[in-house]
């Protein structure tokens, strides 16, 4: 009998249609999340489509990220989603209620099912045993309205756990370490499946974590079996009945191979400026902290809190310090309220924050200049935090809350960690999650604009480099975040002037004054995060394509939905220089004018690829 690996046996349950000459799959897709920052491009891309209620099993609309209500942008948005989903069929997770991927796993995430959701971190849903993936907010349109989406056929990594974790080691340095030796390139169009005995003694939250952070290895997905620890969790979360086993069939074959010890893993950082720049603990020790950050999905769940707690107890935080910490859930908040948890947090000098993305994603809590800062989270791109001179490090929940009491980066190891159960009753209140009544008339402030129109590139075109970038270019760096760029998520004209804004601040214009042009980039081009706005807005500044030596998955498929050609070369090309590309659905000619060099490459688009970028965008297919 053929052996497989549990994601192709997941995969292949909801195979629509297969390619095998572009080595593409089409899957159905049972679920769907959209979070507020890029929900609302994704509704409007669904309203477009003129469909009365979406035709999934389940699609859930989170407000998480932009809830620094800092004039009317960011209500008028949380108002149109609120009425979107009533109207449509989709379950409201009202601002308040948590981080979209930790209230996700708590009420939603079953096992053996596929999850689509417009954030990358998606995949944190993985953890029960489901394959969950990140992708852009159209690709979450056309699957809400039905329609499979189409994935490059993932290669399998095995990621072998054997062991466990010793006192003060945590789910959070299995995936760092394991990023450090894959780098954020590693895992493109692959699936990361863990196995062996390790597996088993680590709980669904700590496989949510590394789940969590396989995004940062640039994976499609990750995925854990669903055994008795996953029973347990939904046990805990009254949803036993949604338990079914999953695992991959013994001596399955992989195609790649690794093999983690848990028992002699160290507590580990990723270091300035990138997941990959991973060092131990140990090696940082002297290094003085200003910030300390809890929270994020990727840290935030109620196991984490009992590590924190347990090392806060009875201490306070040291005077250069500051600490904030963010509850992923209200779930979590209510839990950490009642046992006490939340007392020795105020009592150690903590700042409470708002159950929501909030500084993960520049939303407030900028540190100061050249500062450190230490966060559980999963990105320390550069600027990301608001403030571009600071030094982030990511590290686990027991890292950061012993670093605040020291005052400096220090190493948990060998701490016991269990001053607080970890058997209580998790509480199911759902007082701020909203069930479909489709009577909703849909509300649309001032900022919500139209989407905007795009004419298909011309075959053949002459224009000028706008811009040429090294390796690893994050969505950060193409479309910043932050305060101040979050509320125009649904004004693609305004968005459009901070394009790179953080490290080029005259790109948009000299966009618009040269009527578009090309950007030039080396590896894994758009790295990070799902958010659309990094290619629609560039196309609205006239962008016609992108030459990079490769790309992000997510981000590739996003340009080709908004009809910008992604053209896989490595060409050194300088700012400025004029260019010209020809363009089939066989290959791609290059031509850089000023130096009169000319580079032809295959078009590595499929023929429906091709026929989008035709077209101007899969917007102008429907
Ligand atoms: C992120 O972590 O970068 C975000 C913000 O959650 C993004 C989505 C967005 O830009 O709105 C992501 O991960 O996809
Ligand atoms: Fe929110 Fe940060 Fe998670 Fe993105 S990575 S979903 S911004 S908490």
């Amino acid at each position: 009998m053929n052996k497989k690996t549990l994601t192709y046996k997941i995969l292949e349950a909801h195979m629509v249609s297969e390619d095998n000459v572009n080595n593409k799959m089409e899957i159905k897709i049972d679920q769907t999340l959209t979070q507020d920052a890029t929900g609302t491009m994704a509704y409007l891309e669904f309203l477009s489509f003129g469909i009365d209620k979406v035709k999934t099993e389940l699609s859930v609309s989170y407000v998480d990220h932009n809830t620094l209500q800092n004039g009317f942008m960011n209500a008028d948005d949380h108002k149109f989603l609120q009425t979107v989903a009533d109207r449509y069929g989709i379950v409201f997770s009202k601002a308040g209620n948590g981080i979209c991927h930790q209230v996700n796993l708590e009420k939603f995430a079953k096992p053996g099912k596929t999850i689509l959701g417009s954030d990358s971190h998606t995949p944190t849903s993985s953890a029960v045993g489901a394959i969950a993936i990140g992708a852009g907010g159209l690709d979450v349109a056309c699957a809400m309205a039905g329609l499979p989406f189409s994935i490059v056929k993932p290669k399998v990594v095995g990621v072998k756990l054997v062991n466990k974790l010793r006192d003060g080691v945590s789910a959070k340095d299995i995936i760092i370490k394991l990023i450090g030796i894959m780098t954020v390139k590693g895992g493109v169009n692959k699936i990361i499946e863990y196995y062996g005995d390790g597996v088993k003694t680590l709980t669904v939250p700590e496989r949510a974590t590394i789940c969590n952070m396989g995004a940062e290895l640039g994976a499609t997905s990750s995925v854990f079996p669903s055994d008795e620890q996953t029973l347990a969790f939904l046990k805990l979360q009254a949803r036993q009945d949604d338990y079914v086993e999953l695992h991959s069939d013994e001596g399955c074959v992989y195609d790649e191979n690794y093999e983690i010890d848990l028992s002699t893993l160290e507590p580990v950082a990723s270091c300035p400026n990138s997941p990959d720049n991973v060092k131990n603990v140990s090696e940082l020790k002297n290094i003085k902290v200003d910030q300390v950050l809890i929270g994020s999905c990727t840290n935030s769940s109620y196991f984490d809190f009992v590590k924190v707690a347990s090392i806060l107890k009875g201490k306070t935080i040291h005077k250069d310090v500051s600490l904030g910490i963010a509850p992923g859930s209200q779930q979590v908040l209510q839990m950490i309220t009642k046992n006490g948890i939340l007392d020795v947090l105020l009592q150690a000098g903590a700042r409470i924050l708002e159950s929501a993305c909030g500084p993960c994603i520049g939303m407030g809590q900028s540190p100061a200049t050249d500062a450190v800062s230490l966060r559980t989270f999963n990105r320390n791109f550069y600027g990301r935090s608001g403030t571009n001179s600071a030094k982030v490090y990511l590290v686990s929940p027991e890292v950061a809350a012993l670093s605040a009491v020291n005052g400096y980066i220090s190493s948990p190891l060998g701490m016991k960690l269990n001053a607080f159960s970890l058997d209580v009753c998790y509480p199911q209140c759902s007082s701020l999650l909203y069930y479909p009544t489709f009577k909703s008339e849909v509300v649309m402030g001032p900022n919500i604009k139209p989407l905007p129109k795009f004419a298909p590139i011309e075959k053949n075109f002459k224009c000028k480099v706008m811009i040429s970038l090294d390796d690893n270019i994050t969505t950060d760096h193409i479309m910043p975040a932050g305060a101040k760029v979050l509320p125009y998520r649904s004004n693609i004209e305004k968005i459009s002037e901070f394009v790179f804004s953080n490290i080029d601040d005259g790109f948009a214009k000299r966009c618009l004054d040269n009527k578009g042009g090309v950007i030039v980039a080396k590896s894994n081009y758009g790295q990070g995060s799902s958010r659309e706005h990094a290619a629609i807005a560039p196309r609205y500044l006239g962008i016609k394509a992108v030459i990079a030596s490769s790309f992000a998955r997510i981000h590739k498929k996003n340009l080709i939905n908004f009809g910008i050609l992604p053209i896989e070369l490595n060409i050194e090309a300088a700012l400025l220089d004029d260019i010209e590309i020809s363009f089939n659905e066989k290959e791609i000619i290059v031509k850089n004018i000023t130096l009169n060099k000319e580079y032809k490459c295959i078009n590595t688009l499929t023929a429906e690829e091709y026929k989008l970028i035709e077209c101007g965008g899969l917007l102008n297919t429907f």
